[in-house]
């Protein structure tokens, strides 16, 4: 029997499960056709301010021993060249297009939710609710009231399909708190982790943090964070509504990764600094190397292992 690695999410299709993680190769339309022309299941676009943004100030990535650090500050095309790109590119019978969004607040967040609600584009949308590196602006999901309000007034008038992407939770009471929030609404999927916020990386020899925003803080990824993504993808999972997916993000370097965000219940993985330094031929490797696992392991498809971690 051949093996299928074919994943849906809130009724849409994926040839297989890997896609970039949103800030990831995603900010330019070459970028995002380069992502569209790999082995990728889809791609999900920068998440987008209303208007287009520079960004911070450089050094703002620095790869790493083992992940990276970013202090990137959303620079993004501006709303209305990410909506452009996912309307063109949704009828391609290519791999789907999520657009991500990102305001700069909540009027922001519903003005662009109101826009793709009002537009042609039917496919995913996500709210990127946990950017770690704006100046001055705190991360909406670590403020439960604020995430309460936005989420509320999207779904009065949201009808599409709307997902969040989450920043890593440390405590399982915020877990619990924050699932009988996200519960009580029609949620496509959550996607968790965003980076882990303002982390510290610093230069011994010259003194100095290797980023330059924010004194040097910035978003941890890659396999610093992969223990803290596998845990976040399995607590939410336990907890919400079986009609809300996942999307597993967060240290996938090889196929084996992938497989474990699997087994802790994701629908689809993403993947983030692995991509951003070895290029989008990194998703024929993933498939390759996920499919191997399988056969090695007797699995056809993702359903006979996704969510079934086992207990020791
Ligand atoms: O642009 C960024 O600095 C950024 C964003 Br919006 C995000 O959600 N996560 C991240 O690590 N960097």
């Amino acid at each position: 029997m051949p093996i299928k690695l074919t994943s849906s999410l809130a009724g849409v299709t994926f040839a297989n499960p890997l896609l970039n993680a949103a800030g990831v190769h995603c900010a330019t339309p070459t970028e995002l056709d380069e992502v569209l022309a790999s082995a990728a299941g889809g791609v999900v676009t920068k998440s987008a301010t209303l208007a287009p943004r520079d960004g911070n100030v450089r050094p703002r990535f620095q790869a790493l021993p083992l992940g990276s650090i970013n202090s990137m500050g959303l620079p993004n095309q501006g709303f209305d060249a990410y909506l452009a790109y996912a309307c063109a590119h949704q009828q391609a019978a290519t791999a789907p297009v999520i657009l991500s969004l990102a305001g700069l607040s909540l009027a922001d967040d519903l003005a662009m939710l109101r826009r793709v609600q009002e537009s042609d584009f039917t496919g995913l949308v996500e709210l990127n609710l946990s950017c770690p590196n704006v100046p001055g602006k705190p991360q909406v999901a670590y403020d439960f009231a604020a995430v309460t309000r936005v989420l509320d007034q999207a779904f009065q008038f949201f009808t599409k399909r709307l997902g969040i992407k989450l920043p890593p939770y440390l405590d399982l009471a915020q877990f619990d708190a924050l699932a009988a929030i996200l519960n009580r609404y029609p949620l496509a999927y959550v996607n968790a982790i965003n980076s882990l916020g303002n982390g510290l990386v610093i230069d011994p020899l010259t003194e100095r943090p290797v980023i330059r925003p924010k004194g040097g803080f910035g978003g941890i990824g890659g396999a610093y964070v992969k223990p803290t993504a596998l845990a976040n993808v399995r607590a939410w999972r336990q907890r919400l509504n079986p009609t809300i997916g996942i999307i597993g993000t967060g240290g996938v370097r090889t196929g084996t990764d992938v497989f474990e965000h699997l087994l802790c219940g994701a629908d689809l993985v993403q993947v983030g600094t692995a991509l951003a330094t070895e290029g989008p031929a990194i998703f024929a490797r993933l498939t390759r190397e996920l499919t191997a696992v399988m056969a090695t392991k007797g699995y056809q498809t993702l359903a006979d292992f996704r969510g079934k971690l086992q207990v020791r």
